[in-house]
């Protein structure tokens, strides 16, 4: 957010603001509607001038169609009144989970115990129309199969809206699971694994009212259950409720591509099941002897798209003996420049899978979803248990690595730039930092752990980044990078500590050495 003070009278500026947001379809008045505290600021500094602006981040994941903005107190004592010049919400188009059913997709109600105008495709028809399920009476469990045509989903998050009357029957706690199974018959048959259960529900404090659940997740599903096992209640009638939205995303989509350079833990595979097999984007397989008796195999692939960020992973299981799928694996990356064998490189664990579930069937596909934010050049995939027991080997039908290409540079070369300070040999000075070249910039001030760095002015103007790329220099790895801080300003800067107010954007910590 930014605040610019007004021409006069200081003690009328906000000293204490708070932010809020609304998704209610409409406000119509300040006072109506559903509000979420997004931020509290406290204890605003004084402004150091009039028409001055400062700037304040936080962390918001959550979108909204409306916001509210309150000044709770003034710098003051004012007798006057609250004054502001103008007031910037900083952030961008919301990107985050959105519903990912939509009316018309294939539902199976738990059972058909509702009134003929309140079945179980009110409850994804986008309309507040209710589903009202006769079985929920007396805290008993009633729910639905949704099928998103969407495709598999990675789910995060929930909106309900209460029905038109008698919240006794609003849900008090629910559950949801996912299935990957091909096909979902019938309500109670399938293989479902829980995804969330959300106890003690606050009661809904109007009708037609939206609350939203947010829940930790790691998995990707074809087919959602959700189930409401008891009411607010006591209700002797029925569960009801106007709209159920799942809150997800569509996984990432696969960096690799058939014909990426591929290089197997080993050649122990029957001649027609080699490694090209597992990046072929067709459901042949790739077996390995090496992996037999819960020992290690796998495969290094190198994507030929450049750099990219995974943040998922994609198994197919392939055509015959579940015993050989992967039941633990690990994930590596490596920026070397060349990687000349599987065994050698330098490897950075982006995550390990512990526990897959059995697949559920042949050519089934199961997607995990992790927190990764290192770009890299090449993965490592290793199988280090099969589900077993396998006197045989370890198989897969297709991986897919989920995510996309790095982010790109906002600098070139020229930009403008400012050292910490000019502690630098003549031919090591900042602009090496930034020319593009594997020259080194060198500040003799970053001796002994002390602080030494530079600014940078984008050319292109004002840039949002979300990471950052650093090249090891010729010699010396002691003097490389360990931890770094990265700040932004929005103020015009003529040096490295010119009284420019700087924004942390992040701080990374314990930077892996290379090599
Ligand atoms: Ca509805
Ligand atoms: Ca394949
Ligand atoms: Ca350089």
């Amino acid at each position: 957010m930014t605040l610019q003070s007004a021409n006069d009278a200081p003690d009328r500026d906000p000293k204490v603001v708070t932010l809020e947001g609304s998704n209610d379809a409409e406000v119509t008045g300040w006072d109506g509607g559903n509000w979420d505290l997004i931020v509290q600021l406290d204890d605003i500094p004084t402004w150091g001038g009039r028409f001055e602006t400062q700037t304040f981040s936080f962390d918001n994941k959550k979108g909204y169609l409306h916001y509210r903005w309150t000044v709770v107190d003034t710098q003051g004592p004012s007798g006057c009144c609250m004054q502001i010049a103008e007031v910037g919400f900083l952030g961008g188009v919301y990107s985050g989970p959105a519903d990912v059913t939509q009316p018309g997709d294939a539902l199976i109600a738990s059972s058909a115990n509702s009134p003929g105008s309140e079945g179980v495709a009110n409850a994804i028809d986008g309309k507040p129309t209710k589903y009202l399920n006769r079985d929920g009476s007396n805290s008993n469990p009633s729910g639905f199969v949704v099928t998103p045509s969407l495709g598999m989903t990675y789910v995060t998050g929930m909106s309900l809206q209460s029905a038109n009357d008698a919240p006794d029957r609003d849900p008090k706690v629910i559950t949801l699971e996912g299935s990957n199974d091909d096909e979902v018959t019938a309500y109670d048959s399938g293989n479902w694994q829980l995804i969330a259960q959300i106890d003690d529900i606050p009661a809904w404090t109007g009708r037609f009212q939206t609350k939203e659940f947010f829940f930790d997740n790691d998995r990707a599903f074809k087919h959602y259950r959700w189930v409401v096992l008891d009411t607010q209640g006591p209700s002797g009638c029925c569960m009801q409720i106007a709209e159920v939205e799942l809150l997800g995303v569509v996984p990432p989509s696969d960096v690799t591509s058939p014909g990426d350079a591929l290089v197997a833990s080993s050649s122990n595979s029957p001649g027609s099941e080699g490694v090209a097999n597992a990046i072929d984007g067709q459901p042949t397989k790739y077996l390995n002897r090496d992996g037999s008796n819960s020992n290690p195999s796998g495969f290094i692939v190198t994507p030929s798209i450049g750099k990219t960020v995974i943040t998922g992973i994609l198994m197919q299981s392939a055509n015959d003996a579940p015993d050989r799928d992967p039941k633990v694996i690990t994930i590596e990356g490596s920026n070397d420049d060349e990687i000349s064998s599987y065994d050698s490189g330098n490897w950075q664990l982006i995550t390990q899978i512990d526990d897959i579930p059995a697949w559920t069937g042949r050519f089934q596909s199961q997607v995990f979803i992790f927190d990764n934010v290192w770009a890299f050049k090449h993965y490592r995939w290793i199988a280090t248990d099969t589900q077993g027991p396998s006197g045989c080997c370890m198989q897969i039908a297709e991986i897919e690595f989920l995510g996309g290409s790095a982010p790109k540079d906002v600098t070139s070369p020229g930009d403008t730039v400012f050292a910490s300070s000019s502690n630098s040999p003549g031919s090591e000075g900042v602009a090496n930092a930034i020319d593009g070249q594997p020259t080194k910039y060198l500040n003799r001030d970053g001796s002994n752990s002390q602080p030494s760095g530079f600014v940078v002015t984008p050319g292109i103007g004002a840039t949002t980044i979300t990471g950052i790329s650093m090249q090891t220099a010729n010699d010396a790895p002691d003097r490389d990078v360990k931890v770094v801080l990265l700040e932004g300003t929005n103020d015009s800067v003529s040096g490295w500590d010119d009284g420019a107010s700087w924004s942390k954007i992040t701080q990374i910590d314990d930077i892996p050495a290379i090599g």
